[in-house]
Order: structure tokens, then C-alpha cells, then sequence
């Protein structure tokens, strides 16, 4: 049941009211029990409607600058821009390290512009169970685009793609070549690339290096992943990655993929839902500590291989009904 506060907060998003975001996110980071009325009672036409992009990269390449100039651009065509940055080093706050509103200086008092640090780490599912709620807050409130800026390390930056439509990679000369790129799994992942930080040697070789693997080993039959260089800082190059976002966006529609795209990313929203829910019902077990530590103690003792202990706790049905059935048996 949604308690009476939080239908308020419903009310008030679907009214307009831009105030109830953060309050709703917060629900939905901390993994609230109201989380399923609130998405339920989101309606189905007010979804789907704002594009969402994602700016992933390395630690310091420049996605935060980028992610703000891209939004004045935005701006000066009167579209709402939602930001969520995503904030892989913070797994023990449960918050946010830089508070809910990131100071991006042009954009601090926009209300056009809505700007908030997310920490997954507490997720189970990780971001791909978490962050597909907040956009869907974000996308009924109104907002035309949602930028997703995710620091990549490692898993991270590989599921954005699981929650947004445009994956852009941010790389910078520095970050080494592109054979280190494919390696990273980002040739799958990138529908664009953008070399950041071009004032500096070495920006035009990269570019041309990943250009060549992009031709070699396009990521699909659809769209081959265009290059660009940007000065994220000067605003140079933001225009044309504006423009790419439109066109990986339309050539996604002409070529229908766009609902195939969607369509994997609900099943896997609800698969990270579905184990973030166990998890946290495993961890939250009483009798799991009770019953089984011996398992637990031969598991951390390393005298049970922990496969072995998985099959085994499995195999306990009534603890799998404790797990599936928190409230007891009916
Ligand atoms: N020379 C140069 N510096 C840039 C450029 N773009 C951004 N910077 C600088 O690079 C530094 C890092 O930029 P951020 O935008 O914070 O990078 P980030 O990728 O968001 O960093 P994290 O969020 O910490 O992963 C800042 O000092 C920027 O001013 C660029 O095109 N050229
Ligand atoms: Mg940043």
C-alpha cells in the first residue's frame, strides 16, 4: 500500500511539481516498499517520451564538463534536461557525496535543469536496478532529456547500456589507445564516441585508430558508431554530438530498434529487480543465521567451496520459502 505521503508526492510529480523528484529518487535509492505502487502508478502516456543518453568514460575525461555544456545547448531550445550522475565511489554513504543538486555553475538555478548524484552501490542489482526507476521518475515528471553520467569501472559503464537509448563513450588521448578500448568492452557498448580533451596531442591518431575498429567491427547493421572530437571545456564539438544523439536516436526509429532496445531493458530491469529483492531478503534472513551457520562458517573458513553451499542452502525448501515469503507462509 502506498502510504499517504508518498501518493502526495505522485500527485504532485504528475501535477508538475518538480520538488517530489528528488523525494521519489530518494525512495527508490533506499528501496523503499512503496517503490512498486509508486512505478504502478505512473501512467503509461507519460512514459517514454524523453530521450535518454548516457555519458560513460574513465574517472576526470571530462563527462561532468561535457554533460554541462551539452545542457546549455539544450537549454537555449527551451528543453527540461535531467542529470543523474552516478557515483561509483561512494558505496558506504547510502547518498549522495556531493548532495542532490551537483553545483554546476550555469545551471545551479535553472528550473529547467535537474541535477542528482545517485550511489548504486547499495543495489544489489546495481545500476541496472536502480537508476531505470529514477529515469522513469524523471521521464513522467517531464523532462525532456535525461543525461546519465556514470564513471567507468568496469561493470559500471557496461550496463548503461541496460537504461539508456544512446550510450556516448567519453575517451581522452591520455587514456591509451583503442585496442585498450575494445578490451574494455566498449566497442559493444558505444553507439557514439567522443575523444575529449582534443586541445591536447594525440586526440586526432586516437580518433582515427578507434574510426578504424569502429569500420572493422561495427557494433550492429544498423548504425556504424561516428567519432568526434570535443574541447568539452570551450563547448567546441558539442553541437555536432548533440546532432549525433538525434541521429543514432532517428535512424533507431526508421530501422525499429528502438522498442527492441526497450523491450531487452525491461526484462533486464526486472531480472536486477528480482535479485536485488532476494538479495536483500537473504541478507535480512533470521533463520539464515540461525540454521545454516555452520554452512556460512565452513564456507568462510574456506572448507566449503561456496557452489557447493549455494546448492546446498537451495536445496533447503524452507528456507526458500522464507526467502520468496518474507511475511510466512500463507
Ligand atoms: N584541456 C582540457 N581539459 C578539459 C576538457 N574538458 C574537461 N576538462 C577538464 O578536465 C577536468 C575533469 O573534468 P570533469 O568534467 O570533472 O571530468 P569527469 O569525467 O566528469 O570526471 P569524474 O566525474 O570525476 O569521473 C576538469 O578540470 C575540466 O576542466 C577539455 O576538452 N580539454
Ligand atoms: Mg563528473
Amino acid at each position: 500500500m502506498v502510504l499517504e505521503d508518498t501518493q502526495q508526492l505522485i500527485d504532485r510529480l504528475l501535477d508538475g511539481d518538480f520538488n517530489a523528484v528528488p523525494r521519489l529518487i530518494t525512495l527508490i535509492e533506499k528501496g523503499s516498499d512503496d517503490v512498486p505502487a509508486i512505478m504502478e502508478s505512473l501512467p503509461s502516456d507519460r512514459l517514454g517520451r524523453a530521450k535518454k543518453i548516457g555519458i560513460t568514460g574513465p574517472p576526470g575525461a571530462g563527462k561532468s564538463t561535457l554533460v554541462e555544456s551539452i545542457t546549455s545547448h539544450l537549454r537555449k531550445d527551451n528543453l527540461k534536461v535531467g542529470i543523474l550522475v552516478i557515483d561509483p565511489s561512494s558505496p558506504f554513504t547510502g547518498g549522495a557525496i556531493l548532495g542532490d543538486r551537483v553545483r554546476m555553475a550555469d545551471h545551479y538555478l535553472d528550473e529547467g535543469v535537474f541535477i542528482r548524484s545517485m550511489a548504486t552501490r547499495g543495489a544489489p542489482g546495481g545500476l541496472s536496478e536502480v537508476v531505470p526507476k529514477a529515469i522513469k521518475i524523471l521521464d513522467a515528471s517531464g523532462f525532456d532529456v535525461i543525461l546519465l553520467e556514470t564513471a567507468g569501472v568496469g561493470q559500471t559503464e557496461l550496463d548503461v547500456k541496460d537504461v539508456v537509448d544512446t550510450v556516448t563513450v567519453v575517451l581522452v588521448p591520455e587514456a591509451g589507445d583503442a585496442i585498450q578500448t575494445m578490451k574494455a568492452g566498449l566497442m559493444e557498448i558505444a553507439d557514439i564516441f567522443v575523444v575529449n580533451k582534443s586541445d591536447r596531442s594525440g586526440s586526432k591518431r586516437m580518433a582515427s585508430d578507434l574510426s578504424m575498429n569502429v569500420h572493422l567491427g561495427s557494433k550492429n547493421d544498423w548504425w556504424e558508431t561516428p567519432v568526434l572530437l570535443t574541447q568539452a571545456h570551450r563547448g567546441v564539438g558539442v553541437k555536432e554530438l548533440i546532432d549525433a544523439f538525434k541521429g543514432h536516436r532517428k535512424t533507431m526509429e526508421d530501422t525499429n530498434n528502438l522498442e527492441p532496445t526497450r523491450e531487452k531493458q525491461r526484462r533486464r530491469e526486472l531480472e536486477m529487480t528480482i535479485r536485488g529483492q532476494i538479495f536483500s531478503r537473504i541478507k535480512n534472513s533470521s533463520s539464515f543465521s540461525q540454521k545454516l551457520t555452520h554452512i556460512l562458517d565452513q564456507v568462510d573458513r574456506g572448507e566449503l567451496d561456496p557452489s557447493v553451499a549455494a546448492n546446498a542452502l537451495l536445496r533447503e525448501q524452507d528456507l526458500l520459502a522464507e526467502w520468496l515469503n518474507p511475511k510466512g507462509p500463507n
